[in-house]
Protein backbone atom coordinates (compact mmCIF):
# COMPACT_ATOMS: atom_id res chain seq x y z
CA UNK A 1 0.00 0.00 0.00
CA UNK A 2 1.33 3.45 -0.76
CA UNK A 3 0.45 6.99 0.24
CA UNK A 4 -1.98 8.80 -1.60
CA UNK A 5 -4.97 10.02 0.43
CA UNK A 6 -4.18 13.33 2.45
CA UNK A 7 -3.15 13.28 6.17
CA UNK A 8 -4.26 15.39 8.93
CA UNK A 9 -2.81 15.23 12.55
CA UNK A 10 -4.86 16.35 15.55
CA UNK A 11 -2.21 17.07 17.50
CA UNK A 12 -1.25 18.95 21.20
CA UNK A 13 2.30 20.99 22.20
CA UNK A 14 1.85 19.14 26.04
CA UNK A 15 1.09 16.25 24.82
CA UNK A 16 4.23 13.09 23.67
CA UNK A 17 1.65 10.79 22.32
CA UNK A 18 0.88 13.29 19.11
CA UNK A 19 4.32 14.55 19.17
CA UNK A 20 5.48 10.35 18.23
CA UNK A 21 3.07 10.33 15.24
CA UNK A 22 4.98 13.31 13.76
CA UNK A 23 8.37 12.23 14.27
CA UNK A 24 7.26 9.13 12.16
CA UNK A 25 5.39 11.36 9.94
CA UNK A 26 8.91 13.50 9.79
CA UNK A 27 10.95 10.18 9.03
CA UNK A 28 8.76 9.20 5.83
CA UNK A 29 8.91 12.38 4.76
CA UNK A 30 5.28 12.33 4.63
CA UNK A 31 3.12 15.86 3.31
CA UNK A 32 0.65 16.04 5.98
CA UNK A 33 -1.53 18.99 8.12
CA UNK A 34 -1.38 19.75 11.48
CA UNK A 35 -4.75 21.07 13.26
CA UNK A 36 -3.23 22.14 16.75
CA UNK A 37 -5.91 21.64 19.92
CA UNK A 38 -4.53 23.13 23.60
CA UNK A 39 -6.04 20.65 25.79
CA UNK A 40 -5.29 23.35 28.90
CA UNK A 41 -8.70 25.26 26.89
CA UNK A 42 -9.62 22.24 24.55
CA UNK A 43 -12.82 24.01 22.56
CA UNK A 44 -15.98 22.42 22.14
CA UNK A 45 -15.97 21.19 18.41
CA UNK A 46 -13.54 18.88 18.65
CA UNK A 47 -15.54 16.76 20.94
CA UNK A 48 -18.42 16.93 19.26
CA UNK A 49 -17.26 17.03 15.70
CA UNK A 50 -14.06 15.24 15.65
CA UNK A 51 -12.94 12.79 18.33
CA UNK A 52 -15.99 11.87 20.04
CA UNK A 53 -14.34 9.39 21.94
CA UNK A 54 -13.01 11.31 24.66
CA UNK A 55 -11.43 14.11 23.19
CA UNK A 56 -8.23 13.14 22.67
CA UNK A 57 -4.75 13.75 20.75
CA UNK A 58 -3.59 12.01 18.47
CA UNK A 59 -6.08 11.76 15.98
CA UNK A 60 -5.07 10.82 12.46
CA UNK A 61 -7.14 11.81 9.81
CA UNK A 62 -6.42 9.80 6.52
CA UNK A 63 -8.22 10.81 3.24
CA UNK A 64 -10.53 13.61 2.44
CA UNK A 65 -10.47 17.20 1.69
CA UNK A 66 -8.12 19.89 3.81
CA UNK A 67 -9.58 20.44 7.20
CA UNK A 68 -10.26 23.58 9.25
CA UNK A 69 -10.55 23.40 12.74
CA UNK A 70 -13.88 23.22 14.08
CA UNK A 71 -14.76 21.11 10.60
CA UNK A 72 -15.84 17.74 10.86
CA UNK A 73 -13.61 15.13 8.67
CA UNK A 74 -15.53 13.70 6.07
CA UNK A 75 -17.83 10.80 6.01
CA UNK A 76 -15.26 8.99 3.64
CA UNK A 77 -11.87 9.61 5.50
CA UNK A 78 -10.96 6.89 8.38
CA UNK A 79 -10.45 8.23 11.46
CA UNK A 80 -7.51 6.62 13.86
CA UNK A 81 -6.47 7.08 17.65
CA UNK A 82 -4.14 5.93 19.51
CA UNK A 83 -0.43 6.56 18.98
CA UNK A 84 0.98 3.31 18.20
CA UNK A 85 -1.49 2.15 16.20
CA UNK A 86 -0.92 5.14 14.24
CA UNK A 87 3.25 4.65 14.02
CA UNK A 88 1.99 0.68 12.83
CA UNK A 89 -0.13 2.77 10.32
CA UNK A 90 2.42 5.00 8.77
CA UNK A 91 4.59 1.88 9.07
CA UNK A 92 2.21 -0.09 6.66
CA UNK A 93 1.49 3.24 4.13
CA UNK A 94 4.83 4.26 3.44
CA UNK A 95 6.96 1.03 3.48
CA UNK A 96 9.38 2.27 1.67
CA UNK A 97 10.50 4.51 4.99
CA UNK A 98 11.00 1.25 7.37
CA UNK A 99 9.72 2.65 10.08
CA UNK A 100 9.72 -0.70 11.17
CA UNK A 101 12.52 -3.08 10.70
CA UNK A 102 12.32 -6.36 8.13
CA UNK A 103 13.40 -8.84 10.23
CA UNK A 104 10.12 -10.31 12.61
CA UNK A 105 12.49 -10.59 15.88
CA UNK A 106 13.30 -6.74 15.34
CA UNK A 107 9.50 -6.08 15.13
CA UNK A 108 8.09 -7.79 17.69
CA UNK A 109 11.42 -6.14 19.63
CA UNK A 110 9.81 -3.16 18.52
CA UNK A 111 6.20 -3.84 19.75
CA UNK A 112 7.31 -5.42 22.76
CA UNK A 113 9.67 -1.79 23.91
CA UNK A 114 6.67 0.60 22.44
CA UNK A 115 4.39 -1.52 24.84
CA UNK A 116 7.12 -1.51 28.00
CA UNK A 117 7.13 2.54 27.12
CA UNK A 118 3.18 2.59 27.11
CA UNK A 119 3.20 1.06 31.03
CA UNK A 120 6.30 0.85 32.71
CA UNK A 121 7.63 4.40 31.68
CA UNK A 122 4.42 6.50 31.44
CA UNK A 123 3.83 5.50 34.80
CA UNK A 124 6.25 6.05 36.45
CA UNK A 125 6.62 9.58 34.53
CA UNK A 126 3.39 10.29 36.30
CA UNK A 127 4.02 8.98 39.44
CA UNK A 128 7.30 10.98 39.55
CA UNK A 129 6.10 14.54 38.00
CA UNK A 130 2.50 14.17 39.59
CA UNK A 131 2.32 11.51 42.58
CA UNK A 132 5.16 12.53 44.56
CA UNK A 133 6.66 8.74 43.77
CA UNK A 134 10.76 8.88 44.38
CA UNK A 135 13.36 9.63 41.87
CA UNK A 136 14.76 6.41 42.56
CA UNK A 137 11.64 4.48 40.70
CA UNK A 138 12.11 6.73 37.60
CA UNK A 139 16.11 6.27 37.52
CA UNK A 140 15.14 2.64 37.99
CA UNK A 141 12.80 2.52 35.11
CA UNK A 142 15.51 4.55 32.94
CA UNK A 143 17.92 1.71 33.69
CA UNK A 144 15.74 -0.91 32.34
CA UNK A 145 15.34 1.10 29.13
CA UNK A 146 19.02 1.34 28.82
CA UNK A 147 19.53 -2.34 29.57
CA UNK A 148 17.57 -2.92 26.40
CA UNK A 149 19.35 -0.83 24.26
CA UNK A 150 22.00 -2.24 21.41
CA UNK A 151 25.85 -0.89 22.23
CA UNK A 152 25.46 1.49 19.52
CA UNK A 153 21.98 3.06 17.27
CA UNK A 154 18.84 3.05 17.69
CA UNK A 155 16.13 0.67 20.22
CA UNK A 156 16.28 -1.99 18.06
CA UNK A 157 19.36 -0.69 15.57
CA UNK A 158 18.39 1.56 12.65
CA UNK A 159 15.57 4.07 13.41
CA UNK A 160 11.99 2.90 14.02
CA UNK A 161 9.15 3.41 15.68
CA UNK A 162 10.24 2.25 18.69
CA UNK A 163 12.57 5.17 18.70
CA UNK A 164 9.03 7.55 17.97
CA UNK A 165 7.40 6.04 20.76
CA UNK A 166 9.80 6.94 23.63
CA UNK A 167 11.48 10.08 22.28
CA UNK A 168 8.65 12.13 23.09
CA UNK A 169 8.66 10.72 26.80
CA UNK A 170 12.18 10.84 27.01
CA UNK A 171 12.68 14.61 26.20
CA UNK A 172 9.89 15.55 28.63
CA UNK A 173 11.75 13.91 31.34
CA UNK A 174 14.74 15.83 31.23
CA UNK A 175 13.28 18.68 30.19
CA UNK A 176 10.99 18.57 33.56
CA UNK A 177 13.98 17.91 35.82
CA UNK A 178 16.00 20.52 34.68
CA UNK A 179 13.25 23.50 34.77
CA UNK A 180 12.56 23.69 38.23
CA UNK A 181 8.66 24.09 39.24
CA UNK A 182 7.66 22.32 35.84
CA UNK A 183 7.16 18.62 38.42
CA UNK A 184 5.49 18.43 41.09
CA UNK A 185 9.01 17.93 43.21
CA UNK A 186 11.48 20.36 44.64
CA UNK A 187 14.62 22.02 42.99
CA UNK A 188 16.45 19.48 45.52
CA UNK A 189 15.30 16.37 43.41
CA UNK A 190 15.12 17.75 39.89
CA UNK A 191 19.06 18.67 40.26
CA UNK A 192 19.54 14.96 41.66
CA UNK A 193 17.77 13.77 38.39
CA UNK A 194 19.72 15.87 36.45
CA UNK A 195 22.64 14.90 37.87
CA UNK A 196 22.12 11.12 37.78
CA UNK A 197 21.40 11.42 34.06
CA UNK A 198 24.38 12.48 33.50
CA UNK A 199 26.33 10.50 35.53
CA UNK A 200 28.11 7.32 34.05
CA UNK A 201 25.62 5.11 35.35
CA UNK A 202 23.38 6.84 32.02
CA UNK A 203 26.20 6.97 29.70
CA UNK A 204 24.46 4.96 27.17
CA UNK A 205 21.23 6.69 27.63
CA UNK A 206 23.32 9.82 27.24
CA UNK A 207 24.32 8.73 24.02
CA UNK A 208 21.07 8.19 22.99
CA UNK A 209 19.65 10.87 23.83
CA UNK A 210 22.05 12.66 21.74
CA UNK A 211 21.46 10.38 18.51
CA UNK A 212 17.64 11.11 19.37
CA UNK A 213 18.04 14.72 19.27
CA UNK A 214 20.31 15.15 16.33
CA UNK A 215 17.46 13.45 14.11
CA UNK A 216 15.79 16.11 11.82
CA UNK A 217 13.22 14.60 12.58
CA UNK A 218 13.23 16.11 16.48
CA UNK A 219 14.83 18.47 15.74
CA UNK A 220 11.79 19.94 14.04
CA UNK A 221 9.42 19.11 16.11
CA UNK A 222 10.89 19.43 19.54
CA UNK A 223 10.78 23.47 20.67
CA UNK A 224 11.93 23.19 24.62
CA UNK A 225 10.72 26.07 25.38
CA UNK A 226 6.86 26.27 24.28
CA UNK A 227 6.57 22.58 25.63
CA UNK A 228 8.07 24.29 28.60
CA UNK A 229 4.84 26.51 28.59
CA UNK A 230 2.34 24.39 28.00
CA UNK A 231 3.90 21.88 30.92
CA UNK A 232 4.00 24.79 33.26
CA UNK A 233 0.22 25.43 32.57
CA UNK A 234 -0.94 21.98 33.20
CA UNK A 235 0.92 22.05 36.54
CA UNK A 236 -0.59 25.14 37.51
CA UNK A 237 -4.16 23.62 36.79
CA UNK A 238 -2.81 20.54 38.61
CA UNK A 239 -1.60 22.29 41.78
CA UNK A 240 -5.04 24.19 41.65
CA UNK A 241 -7.46 21.17 40.93
CA UNK A 242 -5.82 17.90 41.37
CA UNK A 243 -6.10 17.45 37.43
CA UNK A 244 -3.23 15.27 36.00
CA UNK A 245 -5.13 14.38 32.62
CA UNK A 246 -8.82 13.76 31.57
CA UNK A 247 -8.90 10.36 33.26
CA UNK A 248 -6.57 11.09 35.86
CA UNK A 249 -7.49 13.25 39.05
CA UNK A 250 -6.10 13.05 42.49
CA UNK A 251 -7.04 15.45 45.33
CA UNK A 252 -5.60 18.77 45.68
CA UNK A 253 -1.81 18.56 46.48
CA UNK A 254 -0.71 20.21 49.62
CA UNK A 255 2.02 22.64 48.89
N1 LIG B 1 -3.09 5.95 24.56
C1 LIG B 1 -3.30 7.18 23.88
C2 LIG B 1 -3.13 8.31 24.87
C3 LIG B 1 -3.58 9.65 24.31
C4 LIG B 1 -3.83 10.66 25.44
O1 LIG B 1 -3.96 10.29 26.61
N2 LIG B 1 -3.87 11.93 25.08
C5 LIG B 1 -4.16 12.95 26.07
C6 LIG B 1 -3.06 14.00 26.08
S1 LIG B 1 -1.60 13.44 26.85
C7 LIG B 1 -5.43 13.69 25.69
O2 LIG B 1 -5.64 14.01 24.55
N3 LIG B 1 -6.29 13.97 26.67
C8 LIG B 1 -7.51 14.70 26.46
C9 LIG B 1 -7.58 15.93 27.28
O3 LIG B 1 -6.61 16.24 28.00
O4 LIG B 1 -8.59 16.60 27.19
C10 LIG B 1 -2.31 7.30 22.73
O5 LIG B 1 -1.26 6.66 22.78
O6 LIG B 1 -2.61 8.00 21.76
Amino acid sequence: MSETKRITLYSAIDSPFPHRVRLALEEAGATYDIIWIDLMNKEEWYEKKVNPAGGKVPLLVYGGPKLHPDEAPSADAVKIPESTVILEFLADIFPDAHLLPDDPVLRARVRLWNVAVDTKLIKALLGFVFLGEPLESILAVLEEFQAMLPPTGFAVGEWSIADAAIAPILFRLRMLMKTPGLGNFGPEVAREGMEALQSPMFARLQQYYDDLEARPSMMKTWNEEEVAATAARRMDRFRKTGIMNSEMRVPIPSV
